[in-house]
């Protein structure tokens, strides 16, 4: 059975209706304004704004003191005759014949001009706003493209668990949990039971909230936050990259299809979206980039880390997402695989967002020799038994294998425009805040 919609239009329907035809239309009061002759009433429902009309002298006396009555935001469902109306949101409007009030509301506490602090306080009414409801449906998008992708290219979705017992990322971010008098975490990443997996399905990726103690807060990072992972059987790094590539441009195309509009209320400047989508995201390794910072004045020495304030330095070369490649080790988590021509490398990669939004994937190869993966964990003075099931996997059966983590987030952050990642997730998890 289809979902019925008892006769309601929504108001992108109304839009697209003729004139003189009868309309029935359910929503909340968006914007009001009560003139001499006429009460106009913005509605506004999932998909969008339709302008309704209110003629005073034709009407009964009971409606237009309803329609005075009712504030921003009260829940009503209007009835009427469609109108072409060049000033209207769309070019039509609805005379009202009869409208009811489903729900009053109180005075509305955002007028707009709101501080952030604020806002964030009433999180669950600031929800209701355009441009956060914009940003939810190109957040939808996103995800849709991806799905797609995975669907296209024969990769199996899988549901890791929250709850753990290891450091996928180290222990200085890690949420600890009283699990029954015995301590366990919340997941950084779910990395490991991804690489168990592959074994049986080869390609498989997950989506889960992730969890990151962050000891700064800064635009890009969230307590709680979702992550996107992969992980696949007989693939390295190179190969993981092109994957990574098409993903990605899968997300942006579904967005450029079918969120213009979204795009437009959010004021994104959608050019450099379409140009993502023309050529290969182009490939700088490590050394290359310390050399590319060096002629933009940052002075770093080999080996030092590449941060967030180096990222937005180093994408003023780009008008693309790019790669970021070979690493040194040290700088990297003990699973990557080692370059055995220059052994002080790994073959990690990181995609970066153009524009100064930085990192938004890191992958790697995974080291899959037994020994080698002993003597990482040693080295970085990690104990090996609480690695034993992972090594395992390394005993029986290994492979070349790879895989990444996306922060879903912080694409929407760049696809969208926004300026924090706050934005991008309905409700973020701030050190400040756990709410609502
Ligand atoms: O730490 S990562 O770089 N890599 C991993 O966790 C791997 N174990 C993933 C894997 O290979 N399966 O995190 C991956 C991505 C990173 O590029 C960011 O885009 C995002 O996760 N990330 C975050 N987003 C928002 N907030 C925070 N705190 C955050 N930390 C990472």
């Amino acid at each position: 059975m289809s979902e019925q919609n008892n006769g309601f239009k929504s108001t992108k329907e109304i839009i697209k209706m003729n004139e003189g035809e009868r309309a029935k239309v359910r929503g909340w009061i968006y914007r009001k304004r009560g003139l001499a002759d006429n009460i106009f009433i913005v509605i506004r429902d999932s998909e969008g704004i339709i302008q309704t009309v209110l003629a005073r002298k034709n009407s009964p006396q009971n409606i237009v003191s309803l329609a005075e009555k009712a504030n921003i935001e009260s829940s009503v469902v209007v009835e009427g005759i469609v109108k072409s109306d060049e000033r209207a949101p769309g070019g039509k409007e609805i005379q009202i014949e009869n409208l009811s009030v489903i729900g009053f509301s109180d005075d509305f506490p955002i007028k707009g001009g709101e501080s952030i602090d604020y806002l964030l306080d009433i999180r669950h009414l600031w929800l209701r706003s355009r441009k956060l409801t914009a940003v939810m449906k190109i957040r939808q998008s996103i995800l849709e493209g991806m799905r797609e992708y995975f669907k296209k290219s024969n990769w199996w979705e899988v549901n890791p668990p929250i709850l753990t017992q290891s450091a996928v990322e180290g222990g200085a971010t890690l949420f600890e949990v009283n699990f029954f008098g015995k301590k366990a975490y919340l997941s950084q990443s779910a990395q490991f039971y991804l690489e168990v997996m592959i074994f049986s399905l080869e390609r498989v990726w997950a989506i889960t909230p992730s969890f990151r103690a962050e000891k700064s807060r800064t635009r890009r990072h969230l307590y709680e936050y979702y992550h996107l992972e992969g992980e696949a059987a007989w693939m390295d790094m190179k190969d993981m990259m092109s994957h990574v590539e098409g993903l990605v441009k899968s997300a942006i195309k579904k967005v450029l299809d079918d969120r213009l509009e979204e795009l437009e209320i959010v004021k994104r400047n959608v050019n450099i979206l379409e140009n993502s989508l023309k050529t290969s995201f182009p490939e700088v390794t490590y050394d290359d980039a310390i050399e590319k910072l060096r002629r933009k004045g940052i002075n770093l020495k080999w080996g030092d880390d590449i941060g967030a304030d180096e990222e937005k330095v180093l994408t003023e070369y780009y008008e693309t997402p790019f790669f970021l490649t070979m690493f040194p080790k040290h700088l990297k988590s003990f699973y990557m695989k080692i370059d055995d021509s220059r052994p002080e490398l790994v073959y990690g990669f990181d995609l970066e967002a153009p524009e100064g939004y930085g990192e938004v994937v890191g992958g790697s190869q995974r080291e899959d020799s037994y020994e080698k993966l002993y003597k990482r964990i040693i080295e970085e003075g990690l104990n090996p038994n609480d690695y034993q099931w992972y090594l395992d996997l390394r005993k029986y059966g290994s492979v070349p294998h790879s895989g990444y983590g996306l922060g879903v987030d912080r694409l929407v952050t760049w696809i969208a425009g926004l300026d924090h990642i706050r934005d991008s997730i309905p409700f973020p998890r701030f050190r400040e805040r756990i709410y609502p």
